[in-house]
């Protein structure tokens, strides 16, 4: 049996990407007097870089290359861009709120009353994470969870698997002690790098990604009002919500069928 679920963040807990993390984005360019704006369409196209920093940078080198600076300058320019948008980033989950995602808050108080481990492996930066564990999820929430690993604790962000390889080993914990809960490709190649088996709920971002090689693909966690659709092979089993018997199963079949 698993010990431990790991949890993505963004567009997994909290679907934070498109009305959070975009809009407090485009607050701080506004904010210092740039004409940039990242409309929905162009967000989904950055996405692809994981880090908002490094999201900066891309989105200069592809769409502004006439900034001319040194890397220094540059750098600082980007940090200190960053410093901002996570400030708007911060006050907009505080005064208007994204909800959890359905069956998050359920499953996790599940985990807990089993005494399962719970951890986070994140890109996003640790600022931001602590604020929406509390303003989404619980204000206890940050206490939830043993490990949380976010943003630049490790040097490569996903896909690379730093940041899996960084929780397993805080928790001393091996890969298939755990299960890994991801929205995205790239998250999913970093889970399953580290060697987690990883159950993949997508979003309206995600959706057209290449899943392959996760335990299982679905819209949502569903709750007992919300049933939730599957979108991989459909498991022998048939099942409305993702409970901690139905992450046994799933886990042992994993069990049975990993090479
Ligand atoms: C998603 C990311 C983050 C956020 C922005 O992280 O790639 O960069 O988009 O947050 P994950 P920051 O899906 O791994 O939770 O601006 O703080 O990076
Ligand atoms: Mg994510």
């Amino acid at each position: 049996m698993f010990k431990a679920l790991i949890f993505d963040v963004d567009g997994t807990l909290v679907d934070t990407e498109r009305q959070g993390h975009r809009v407090a984005f485009n607050r701080a360019f506004a904010e210092a007097r740039l004409n940039w704006v990242w409309d929905e369409a162009l967000y989904g196209e950055l996405l692809t870089v994981a880090g908002g920093k490094e999201r900066i940078r891309h989105f200069i080198a592809s769409y502004h290359p006439e900034i001319p600076c040194g890397e220094g300058e540059l750098s600082q320019f980007i940090e200190n861009l960053h410093a901002a948008k996570t400030r708007h980033y911060i006050d907009l989950l505080n005064r208007e709120g994204i909800p959890a995602r359905p069956g998050i808050i359920r499953l996790i108080k599940e985990a807990r009353a089993a005494g399962l481990r719970l951890a986070i492996a994140t890109t996003a930066s640790a600022g931001n994470v602590e604020a929406l564990l509390a303003a989404s999820l619980d204000t206890d929430a940050p206490d939830w969870f043993e490990v949380i690993a976010a943003g630049d604790i490790v040097s490569n962000k996903k896909p690379a698997s730093d940041i899996y390889e960084y929780v397993l080993t805080k928790l001393g914990l091996k890969a298939e002690d755990c299960l890994a809960f991801e929205d995205s490709e790239n998250g999913l190649r970093a889970s399953l790098g580290a060697g987690i088996p990883t159950l993949i709920t997508v979003n309206d971002y995600t959706s057209g990604q290449d899943f392959t090689g996760a335990v299982l693909v679905i819209d949502h966690l569903g709750e007992p009002e919300q049933p939730l659709t599957c979108l991989s092979e459909a498991p022998s089993e048939a099942f409305s919500l993702v409970d901690i018997d139905v992450l046994r199963r799933l886990f042992e079949r994993w069990t049975r069928e990993k090479p």
